[in-house]
């Protein structure tokens, strides 16, 4: 899981708040993931799957590894910031590290929390940061987010994703869409029967690549991928009764993965 967010957006609109929220939901055992240290801007953070609850109740496992995404809070970022204009560099320097961009918006009301350019106008806002990584030279996928108390704010297109980081409302919404803006699919392992898998890879990734993501050696001496569809495994009510309706398929090194895939890898050492 080396796919990461950064959060941009101009200084007070609510990067922190909103990264903070997302941290409440940051994965237990992080050293599951291959970047055991987590910089204090850095969160992985467990992608909400339904899929996986319903794996979990029928097999009940020992232990149960959510899919992650990884999400930074950059700092904020002004007019003439690739120019290096207030936190620019700092800025910059992050920014190259991420995927994808969620481009937060302010569209909450309040005295108390000063505005970078004193009034509330988030068109206005989501143009100069949009210029700003332009310039930059900064061309990654983003996701538009609205920072608002009312769920009908206005001032910017109505389709956008509306979310309050202070309360954590839509934040679901938020990982989840980050998690297609990655364009990442899951697919499932249960190891022994005991512990149970998510993994998050690249639409279009074959077996041999699924393999890899789980073990180097088990890409390496990759025989055969048994697999059964989620809705198929749900159905049949385990892997020996799938296996005995015939719903389990032998796949070799190029079959391309399919979005809720579980599977078993055999493989040679
Ligand atoms: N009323 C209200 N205040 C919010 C909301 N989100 C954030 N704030 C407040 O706005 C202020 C700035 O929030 P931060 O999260 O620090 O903003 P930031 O974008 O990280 O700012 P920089 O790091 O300076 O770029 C804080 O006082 C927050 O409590 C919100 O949805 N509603
Ligand atoms: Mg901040």
């Amino acid at each position: 899981m080396g796919l990461s967010v950064g959060i941009v957006g101009l200084p007070n609109v609510g990067k922190s708040t909103l990264f903070n929220a997302l941290l409440k939901r940051q994965v237990a055992n992080v050293a599951a993931y291959p970047f055991t240290t987590i910089e204090p801007n850095v969160g992985v953070v467990a992608v909400p799957d339904e899929r996986l609850e319903r794996l979990r109740e029928l097999i009940n496992p020992e232990k149960t590894v959510p899919a992650a995404v990884k999400f930074i809070d950059v700092a904020g970022l002004v007019k003439n910031a690739h120019q290096g204009e207030g936190l620019g560099n700092q800025f910059l320097a992050k920014i190259r590290e991420v995927d994808a961009v969620v481009h937060l918006i302010r569209a909450f009301e309040d005295k108390s929390v000063s505005h970078y350019y004193a009034s509330i106008d988030p068109q206005r806002d989501k143009e100069i940061v949009d210029l700003e990584l332009k310039l930059a030279g900064i061309k990654k996928p983003v996701l538009y987010v609205l920072n608002t108390n009312d769920e009908k704010a206005g001032g910017i297109e109505d389709e956008i994703l509306k979310i309050c980081a202070k309360t954590g409302r839509g934040i679901e919404k938020l990982i989840h869409e980050a998690y297609q803006l990655l364009n990442l699919i899951t697919f499932y392992t249960i190891k022994g029967g005991r512990e149970l898998t998510a993994w998050s890879l690249g639409k279009g990734q074959t077996a041999s690549d699924a393999a890899s993501r789980v073990h180097t050696d088990m890409a390496k001496g990759f025989i055969k991928a048994e697999v059964v569809s989620f809705e198929n495994l749900m159905q049949a009510g385990s892997w020996l009764a799938s296996r005995n309706k015939g719903k389990i398929r032998l796949e070799g090194k190029s079959y391309v993965i399919q979005d809720g895939d579980v599977v078993e890898f055999k493989f040679n050492l």
